[in-house]
């Protein structure tokens, strides 16, 4: 086996002063990121989708046999199918499968089995988990870390969407196997999250939440 080939990091080291301004500056920016339910049909260039799923791909994964897979949906035939699937999955969700406890917990959020932005939202970003990768000499390899692996993956994509000035929801009907089937992905890659994408709704309005304080969430040893 040959051992791993190297190069030099490229490392453009900050001073002090300026890395604590572009600390806060992301931490402001993030803090004004929200998810959001009501969205525009306004159409969103393909090439700011595209720029954001490369930076979801520069994720840290497991062995880098980078486990996912994004399918981005924009046919409106192929979201209405989504949408209906979906609904019918959260109306069992909703009137059946969710223990009170969850439905007390969502409550504030005011969600319901009613999922119009599946058909509104210019895309529809379902994520997929692979258990197995393709290499380029055709080998079939077992991955490791998937769910943390795309769960980075996941952040990245949201994060990159907010900085180009569009807005999300971590959608996540359950179970999403419905996904693969309108989608055509074998059934061993697993749904992760449907990605909702677009310019928020001109009379969009998020609920009044809180996130915890630094020391709520962190501590220091
Ligand atoms: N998947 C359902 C329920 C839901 C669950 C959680 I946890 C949320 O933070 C929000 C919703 C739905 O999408 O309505």
């Amino acid at each position: 086996m040959p051992g791993p080939q190297s190069q030099p990091l490229q490392f453009n080291e900050l001073p002090i002063d300026e890395m604590i301004r572009r600390a806060e500056d992301f931490r402001a920016l993030m803090q004004r990121r929200r998810t959001v339910r009501h969205f525009s049909d306004r159409s969103v260039p393909r090439e700011i989708i595209e720029a954001c799923l490369i930076t979801a791909g520069t994720a840290p994964n497991g062995a880098n046999l980078q486990p996912w897979q994004f399918v981005v949906v924009g046919d409106p035939k192929v979201k209405h199918e989504i949408r209906v699937e979906a609904e019918k999955e959260e109306a069992e969700f909703y009137h059946r499968r969710a223990p009170q406890e969850w439905l007390d917990a969502l409550a504030p959020l005011g969600t319901d089995e009613r999922k119009p932005f599946l058909d509104s939202a210019p895309y529809l970003i379902a994520i997929f988990g692979k258990n197995h990768s393709e290499l380029p000499d055709g080998r079939r390899v077992k991955n490791y870390y998937v769910n943390e692996s795309v769960g980075i993956a996941t952040g990245f994509l949201i994060v990159a969407i907010h900085n180009a000035g569009l807005v999300s929801l971590t959608h996540t009907p359950s179970p999403m196997g419905f996904l693969n089937t309108i989608l055509k992905v074998p059934a061993e890659s697993k749904p992760f999250l449907l990605l909702v994408v677009g310019y928020p709704a001109e009379d969009a309005e998020v609920p009044v939440i809180q996130k915890n304080s630094l020391g709520e969430i962190a501590k220091f040893i």
